[in-house]
């Protein structure tokens, strides 16, 4: 499927968003090869600044990889950045790596905000809201499963329709997954499944978290999400839904974690349908 729309009944009471253009999630089915070789000359002309939140937990190994690829990308699509370091005291010494780097890419490039201890990704966003200059938020994980060079098309898909929300998604025409064996597929295209049906909240790919927003709109939805773990990505996108944001999709390529211990078990996912459980009841 490669596009698809969804109607959206107001919200009366829904938070008012100056740009919110109504009630249609959009999913355009641009390919990463069509990327407009002169974007840099559309994007450099407004005055956005793109906060990305980039949460760590022992991602040592694949942090000095991640910052140079942003910040190469950035750099050469003339946009104004900041790359917001969220560590939990990663027993592996990710924080020390992040210090080398910010020495080397600048302290207004790459920002440390670092915590205590493992606090869950869904506070580490937040954390990172709160010291965000940006008027938009990437969020991306560290582990180089999200590939940078995507940012120009989410932006430039942003600029179109000046959306709210441009979401990542593995599940369209010219995007995929690689390096998963086939349980994992089946868990991740299962859990989509699952959720679509209870709860519909009209994107393709619920469970993953290569996103831009509008910062107002990032803070107005993470605050009313309640979920935990993997359900926490898709109470997201209900509640953009709920609130009637504008939705817009770009394929993306997935890979597996480059370094690092995957965390998926029979926990994570027992949790999910349980947290989905509880949505579907309360939505
Ligand atoms: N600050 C912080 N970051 C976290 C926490 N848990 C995970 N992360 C980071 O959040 C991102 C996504 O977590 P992942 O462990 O990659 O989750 P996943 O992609 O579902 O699973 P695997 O890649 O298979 O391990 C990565 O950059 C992690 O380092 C946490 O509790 N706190
Ligand atoms: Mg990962």
């Amino acid at each position: 499927m490669s596009r698809f729309h969804v109607s959206i009944t107001p919200e009366p009471d829904s938070y008012t968003s100056a740009s919110n253009k109504g009630s249609q999630f959009h999913s355009s089915g641009l390919p990463y090869a069509t990327t407009n070789p002169n974007s840099h000359l559309n994007m450099s002309s407004s005055h956005n600044k793109y906060s990305v939140l980039l949460p760590t937990y022992n991602e040592r190994d694949n942090l000095p990889i991640i910052i140079w690829l942003l910040t190469k990308t950035f750099e050469e699509n003339k946009l104004d950045y900041e790359i917001i370091i969220i560590d939990d005291n990663s027993p592996d010494g990710t924080l020390e790596i992040a210090k080398q780097l910010q020495k080397v890419y600048g302290e207004n490039h790459i920002v440390l905000r670092p915590r205590a201890g493992k606090l869950g990704l869904g506070t580490a966003y937040i954390h990172g809201i709160q010291n965000a200059t940006g008027n938009f938020i990437i969020i991306m994980d560290a582990d180089m499963s999200h590939h940078p060079k995507a940012i120009p098309q989410f932006i430039l898909k942003q600029k179109e329709r000046d959306y709210d929300i441009v979401t990542g998604t593995r599940y369209i025409s010219g995007g995929g997954v690689y390096g998963w064996d086939l349980r994992r597929k089946l868990t991740s295209r299962g859990a989509n499944f699952i959720a679509d049906l209870l709860l519909n909240p009209g994107v393709s790919d619920l469970t993953g978290s290569f996103r831009l927003y509008k910062k107002d709109v990032l803070h107005h939805i993470i605050n009313a999400t309640v979920s935990k773990g993997y359900v926490f990505q898709m109470e997201m996108m209900v509640r953009a839904k709920q609130f009637n944001y504008s939705v817009a999709e770009i394929p993306i390529t997935f890979v597996d974690r480059v370094y690092g211990e995957s965390k998926l078990g029979a926990n994570e996912i027992v949790g999910y349908l349980k947290g989905l459980w509880t949505l579907f009841n309360s939505v």
